[in-house]
């Protein structure tokens, strides 16, 4: 570890230490940071002797469920009469509202502690380790364990370089810092699989996913003197593929990966007749929260979404021109 300066982490390891019982708790959508950090500390708290539950409101994603221990992962509503726990712990959790029908469980525990890695959390654990600094949440979580005197074995390697991994894009995001390097360094000092955990969370697809990104490809088209893309899909290519909405997820962000390209609409035909779902994403300084506003949607100003009332060529042409209007405005 060559951090020089400790994190405050005092008073989660204090409530650690006196705790007899552990239930860790993962954010709402959960990513491979609030999952691979829940994971790492689970195994290392398993090593001090004491029992942890996992709890989740969300289904893991199926490319995290290699992760050692993901299947145990347990619903709020499956607790059992009289069950308590002696600490609770927000892993990842910005705020209380993210633990979404986790937060029932609060009440179930005797003391309440959290680390975090967003700035803006207000601290509503009894004991609170939050750096809005580091890079992942498993960089605290790692700390932690270091701390705690527990092994980083190769198993909890592979759940902190996952976390680590895809909170950073791919240690490419503006948060990754030499830390994180550093931590990377010590973690394949333990031997852990990194070009299998990388093949399981980047590399291997359902096929309808590729099947369906094809289809789409094909309906790849260029606006605004190649400015702006558009791709599409409709019912019977959902069908033909034995599709699933979730296959779609990552089609809109191909239609950036070109030179040149600032924006991006991927429409897709939903199974209510009429109904299209729009994804729309831009490059920085590019943004597309407007155009999705302007059709009642919402997001962020690289990555948003609505729903449209029409046919998907409408849809798209709908699109298409409020984002050329978005451009112009620059011009
Ligand atoms: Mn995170």
């Amino acid at each position: 570890m060559r951090r020089t300066n400790p994190r405050p982490l005092e008073s989660v390891m204090e409530a650690i230490r006196t705790a007899k019982s552990f239930a860790l708790v993962s954010h709402v959508n959960p990513d491979g940071d609030t999952v691979g950090s829940v994971l790492a500390l689970r195994q290392g708290l398993l090593q001090l002797g004491r029992p942890v539950t996992l709890f989740c409101q969300d289904k893991i994603p199926d490319d995290l469920a290699f992760l050692p221990g993901a299947e145990g992962f347990r619903l709020p509503e499956n607790i059992a009469e009289g069950e308590q726990f002696d600490l609770l712990m927000c892993v990842d959790v910005s705020d209380e509202s993210r633990m979404g029908r986790c937060a029932s469980l609060m009440k179930l525990a005797k003391h309440t502690a959290q680390v975090d890695h967003h700035g803006t959390n207000p601290n509503f654990c009894e004991a609170n380790c939050v750096d809005g600094t580091a890079t992942a949440c498993a960089l605290i979580v790692k700390e932690l364990l270091e701390r705690l005197g527990c092994t980083i074995t190769p198993e909890i390697a592979k759940c902190l370089y996952v976390a680590t991994c895809t909170d950073s894009g791919q240690f490419s995001f503006p948060n990754t810092t030499a830390e994180a390097f550093d931590a990377m360094g010590d973690l394949m000092r333990t031997g852990f699989d990194l070009s299998g955990a990388h093949r399981k969370i980047y590399r291997e697809r359902d096929p309808r996913q590729i099947k369906l990104l094809g289809r789409a490809l094909n309906t790849l088209a260029f606006h605004h003197n190649g400015q702006i893309v558009s791709l599409q899909l409709t019912k019977e290519d959902m069908q033909s593929c034995n599709a699933l909405p979730e296959h779609t997820d990552t089609i809109v962000n191909v239609g950036l990966d070109m030179a040149g390209v600032r924006m991006c609409v991927f429409a897709r035909e939903t199974s209510v007749p009429g109904t299209v779902k729009c994804s729309l994403r831009a490059v920085e300084p590019a943004a597309v929260d407007k155009v999705a506003l302007a059709f009642g949607g919402g997001g962020h100003a690289q990555a948003a979404g609505c729903t449209l009332q029409m046919t998907v060529e409408e849809a798209v042409a709908a699109v298409v021109s409020l984002m050329e209007a978005e451009l112009e405005k620059e011009e």
